[in-house]
């Protein structure tokens, strides 16, 4: 039976720990995002007036089919959602329906597409379509990140 010398008892695990980093940090890039929810239906009624929508941000998920009501409550108003190129017009008292695929992830900016008055360039409103996938890859990868560099400092200090 052979000793190990001092030397390679030392480096022997650091080349194991960095290995298994080096897989979790593959894992994390490439592994496949569970999905956290199955698609379904969202109806969701925007109260639209002057100058405001509430709510003022909606969150889905992808895959989502989004069904709308549009109330105006003074004058006319407009809906456009950036993104998805969606644009309705909806009058005081007459209620206005559409449905949508939720099928991109990101944020997206809605706004009123009709001159109601003087804050009207200020009538906005964000979608949120999640999960985003690469925010969620660079936090665990940045996670991954630091517990190497917490790691490799304590090796050094500790050798
Ligand atoms: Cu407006």
């Amino acid at each position: 039976m052979s000793q190990l010398t001092p030397m390679q008892t030392s480096r022997r695990p650091i080349i194991i720990q960095r290995a298994m980093l080096l897989l979790v940090g593959l894992a994390v890039l490439l592994a496949p995002i569970p999905a956290f929810h199955t698609p379904r239906t969202r109806n969701i009624t925007i109260d639209v007036s002057q100058f405001e929508f509430s709510p003022s941000r909606l969150t889905v998920n992808r895959g989502d089919t989004v069904q709308v009501t549009l109330a105006a409550s003074d004058v006319v108003h407009g809906f456009f959602l950036d993104g998805y190129e969606i644009d309705f017009r909806v009058e005081p008292g007459i209620s206005q329906q559409f449905t949508f695929l939720a099928d991109r992830s990101g944020k997206f900016r809605y706004r009123c597409s009709v001159a109601c008055g003087p804050l009207h360039p200020f009538m906005v409103g964000e979608l949120v379509v999640g999960p985003n996938e690469p925010v969620w890859r660079a936090s665990a990868l940045a996670v991954v990140a630091v517990a190497a560099m917490l790691f490799s400092v304590r090796k050094r200090r500790s050798a």
